[in-house]
C-alpha cells in the first residue's frame, strides 16, 4: 500500500515535469497504481487506517507526487450535497470552463508540501472534463465546487504546477537558483 514515504516532496523535478500520456488502454500496472492511488486516499480519510500508518488526510493524488511522471490522477471526496466523487482518470482534460472563479477560503494544501502556504489559490468555478477513467470508459463530467477545485489542482500536478504558483505574489522556495557567477 501507498503511505507518507511514497509522497515525493517539494525540490522533487518530477512535480516540476510535464507528465506524459498514458498509452490507452492502460497498462495492467498504469491500473494498479492508479488503485493503489484511490485507495491510499480512501486509507487517509479513515481514520483508523490514518492514525495507523500515520497518513495524512487527502482529497486528490497525482502520480507525479509518486515521482511518476504519466498523465493519471485519483480524486476522492464528497460535496455539500454529500455526493461521492471517487474516481481514477487516465489523460483527464478541461474541455470548457467558466469565466467566474472560485477558491477555498483557507487556501490549499499539498500531500507533497510539508509547510502551510496561505493565500488565495484561484480556481475555474465550473469546468467540464473528459478522461478515461479506471474503469475503461471514456466520461466527460461537469464538476463544480470542491470536487473542481480538487481537479484543477490534480491537472496542475500533470503540468507540473503547484498550487502556490497561482497565489499572487508569492515566490517559490525551491524555484531553481540561478548558478551565481
Ligand atoms: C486542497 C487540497 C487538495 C486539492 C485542492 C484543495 C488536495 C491535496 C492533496 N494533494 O496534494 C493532491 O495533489
Ligand atoms: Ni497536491
Amino acid at each position: 500500500m501507498i503511505t507518507m514515504k511514497d509522497i515525493v516532496r517539494e525540490g522533487h523535478p518530477a512535480l516540476r515535469q510535464t507528465a506524459e500520456e498514458v498509452q490507452m488502454p492502460p497498462s495492467q500496472e498504469d491500473k494498479e497504481t492508479l488503485e493503489k492511488m484511490l485507495e491510499f486516499l480512501q486509507n487517509s480519510q479513515d481514520p483508523e487506517l490514518a492514525e495507523k500508518y500515520k497518513l495524512r488526510s487527502g482529497v486528490g493524488l497525482a502520480a507525479p507526487q509518486l515521482g511518476i511522471t504519466k498523465r493519471m490522477f485519483a480524486m476522492h471526496l464528497t460535496d455539500e450535497k454529500d455526493d461521492l466523487y471517487s474516481y481514477g482518470f487516465f489523460n483527464p482534460k478541461i474541455v470548457r470552463h467558466s469565466v467566474e472563479t472560485t477558491h477555498l477560503e483557507g487556501g490549499e494544501g499539498c500531500l507533497s508540501v510539508d509547510r502551510e502556504v496561505p493565500g488565495i489559490v484561484p480556481r475555474y468555478k465550473r469546468i467540464t472534463i473528459e478522461a478515461e477513467t479506471l474503469e475503461n470508459e471514456s466520461v466527460r463530467l461537469r464538476l463544480r465546487g470542491l470536487p473542481a477545485i480538487v481537479f484543477q489542482h490534480e491537472l496542475d500536478h500533470l503540468n507540473g504546477i503547484m498550487f502556490y504558483d497561482r497565489i499572487e505574489g508569492y515566490e517559490d522556495p525551491y524555484k531553481k537558483e540561478l548558478p551565481t557567477l
